[in-house]
């Protein structure tokens, strides 16, 4: 019945092997269903080998590795809802559903948004009110007790954090989101678990199966060689990547705090663990897996143990096996990397396009606030002009400000191909968004201050860094405005960037930093907590009256979105090709699509711009017509004029 030519030999005999092995766990099943996963588990079957084999292909047990994970599969859908099944239909027809121009994410932690999952489907109207299609829900999974990286250090991942609720109250979430055109996307942290969960206890308690989970050494031989050349994500809070735990007499590899231990990804039962994971999360309703910390699975001696080819590998055997059984889910990486090692998270060379959906597009958000500091976009063109091609079926994640802080992605040879050092440009930024820099508006904070690489990074809403703190402290008006346009500029590039546009909460109001924080002991040391606020509802009331710094706000992002959604040309799948706009204020591109060309602008000074309309002519756009106000731009003079900040969507 199954074409299996297409697949290699080697691959036709495992697959021969594998569907024996789900002939079981689809049995239960009506044959039409059984069916539908035999296709796509010849469909997608090639891709979870070529994942697989590099990884773990000579080890004598691989076939009934193969078999055990592909009988899982078959386990995962037997159990799959009915609703979630057809979902999975829907979306084999509309596999570009991410990629769409009506999509917009919202990003919240569940405690801080609404107290309980429960208090989301409360807050639903306002999820609504945005017109919101996908949701970021974070900290949803068990967590270790006492710190825990803002739930970054899992204790359970088939738990819920028992404050928030239980399965049954995700599962309820995720029903009704979803029955509003709401897709939830949870994090599963795939470079490492808590101290707390289950493997580490039992590691601890002598199973030499579960120390196999984690990459433990004996003695400092080891880490001291890998530490040559490795870095530090937390120097400060926690430096070193390595942790000696008493119990097991030896040391573990903990990349970021001592409480997480980096998963062992080159034994093959944690690959199986995270699947079963996965499809259990799936089978509740989570629709997008936020893979974390994903560059840094895989480790080899010499390098510094991110960006290894095995860890896309790995990820292009996870991508499969969500298509394979849960096909409605997407994969998003979070890899916060460099444009040259970010584009192989989403499919390069034999993985073209086969890795993830969706990465998060950290180079477009350090560059906006790069250029918001500099009001110069030329560093911006140019990096962003370099930057390596991407596939069609994918999409950005695009953002300004998220939970993390903002590390200064940019590179050396960018740097000097404008004339600039690298090195004093991130000396800039900081200074300038810490609020040390002579005219600066900012109010960050310095994070992760690393006195021997001289690296720092920036924490701060992104109000704050904005300058719309201090516009309201001193009362001003006119610094106020600024702030907002800032605000509204940034959203404006990431909604039109191309890809799934994430609003991280409160950025919709212009929430400020919340420096309540250093008053929690487990968290005082941190201050990503500065823009980790508690949803000021009063606050948001505040929208509803035109004039206020919310009002205003919401309802030109909410005009933003509207915009978005009735231009088809900003659907991800359609190519972003950054042009020199001949104004060195003036960040622009075009978006060539069937219907025309798009071309954005977006003004990043706080004094008026003119350009040519050469650059719009040249384009097929004689009159222009803005997206974002729905006018005809007047260009009788040949030239354009933008506002402050001022940004237009031309077609
Ligand atoms: C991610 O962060 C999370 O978003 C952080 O909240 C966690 O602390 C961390 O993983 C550990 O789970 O690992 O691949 O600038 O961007 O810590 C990138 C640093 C990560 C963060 C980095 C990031």
């Amino acid at each position: 019945m199954q074409n299996v030519r297409h697949l290699d030999p080697e691959a036709r005999n495992l697959f021969l092997e594998a569907r024996a092995a789900c002939e079981r766990p689809l049995s239960a099943l009506p044959e039409a269903e059984q069916t539908i996963f035999l296709l796509r588990l010849e469909r997608w079957f090639q891709n979870l080998v070529d994942g697989l084999r590099p990884v773990y292909g000579d080890r004598p047990e691989f076939g009934s590795f193969v078999s055990t994970l592909v009988r899982d599969m078959a386990e995962g859908f037997a159990a799959r809802p009915d609703a979630l099944r057809e979902l999975d239909l829907e979306r084999d027809l509309t596999p570009d559903w991410f990629q769409r121009e009506s999509m917009l994410g919202y990003v919240f932690y569940v405690d801080r948004f609404a107290g309980t999952l429960e208090g989301v489907e409360e807050h639903l109207d306002y999820l609504t009110e945005l017109d919101v299609t996908y949701v970021h829900l974070m900290s949803v999974l068990h967590a270790r007790d006492g710190e825990n990286d803002g739930g970054y250090a899992v204790q359970d991942y088939r738990e819920v954090q028992p404050e928030l609720g239980d399965r049954d109250d995700l599962q309820h979430v995720c029903t009704v989101l979803r029955e509003q055109g709401i897709s939830v996307c949870v994090d599963v942290v795939l470079n490492h678990s808590s101290d707390q969960h289950e493997w580490a206890r039992r590691a601890r308690a002598g199973e030499t199966r579960y120390l196999d989970y984690f990459h433990t050494f004996e003695d400092r031989t080891a880490p001291d060689a890998f530490e040559e050349s490795l870095n530090e994500v937390f120097p400060d809070l926690a430096p070193g990547n390595f942790t000696f735990v008493p119990d097991l007499g030896r040391w573990v590899w903990t990349t970021f705090h001592p409480y997480q231990w980096d998963l062992n990804w080159s034994n093959e039962n944690v690959f199986l663990e995270i699947n079963r994971i996965m499809l259990d999360l799936a089978n509740l309703g989570v629709e997008v897996f936020r893979l974390d910390a994903v560059a840094f699975m895989w480790k080899r001696l010499g390098s510094n143990c991110q960006n290894q080819p095995e860890v896309h590998d790995l990820l292009q055997a996870l991508r499969a096996c969500s298509k394979i059984a849960t096909p409605s889910v997407a994969h998003k990486a979070e890899a916060i990397v460099g444009p040259d090692d970010l584009v192989h998270y989403l499919g390069t060379g034999r993985r073209y396009g086969k890795v993830s959906n969706i990465a998060y597009h950290n180079s477009l958000m350090v560059h906006y606030w790069s250029s918001l500091a500099s009001r110069d976009v030329r560093l911006m063109t140019h990096a962003l002009r370099e930057f390596p091609r991407t596939p069609a079926s994918i999409a950005w994640a695009t953002y300004i400000r998220c939970h993390d802080d903002i590390g200064w992605a940019i590179d050396d040879d960018d740097a000097a191909a404008v004339g600039l050092s690298g090195d004093a440009h991130r000396t800039f930024l900081t200074d300038y968004y810490a609020g040390h820099f002579e005219g600066s508006h900012a109010r960050g904070a310095v994070f992760a201050e690393n006195p021997r690489t001289g690296d720092r990074r920036v924490s701060g809403s992104a109000a704050s860094l904005a300058g719309l703190e201090l516009a309201l402290e001193e009362d001003d008006d006119l610094l106020t405005a600024l702030s907002i346009e800032r605000l509204l500029l940034g959203h404006a590039l990431m909604f039109s960037f191309g890809g799934v546009p994430l609003v991280y909460m409160g950025d919709e109001l212009g929430m400020t930093n919340a420096y309540e924080y250093t008053r929690d002991p487990e968290i005082a040391d941190d201050n990503r907590y500065l823009h980790r606020p508690r949803m000021d509802w009063a606050r948001a009331e505040r929208r509803r009256l035109e004039e206020t710094v919310e009002g205003r706000l919401f309802r030109s992002l909410h005009g933003l979105v509207r915009a978005r959604r009735r231009t088809p040309h900003l659907h991800a799948a359609t190519s972003t090709d950054v042009l020199d706009s001949g104004n060195s204020r003036v960040f622009a591109f075009v978006r060539p699509h069937p219907l025309g060309n798009l071309v954005a602008l977006f003004n990043f000074a706080d004094r008026p711009q003119t350009l040519s309309t050469e650059l719009l002519a040249r384009r097929g756009l004689e009159q222009p017509y803005d997206q974002i106000t729905q006018r005809y731009l007047d260009v009788q003079s040949g030239q354009i004029s933008l506002s402050p900040y001022g940004r237009l969507w031309l077609i």
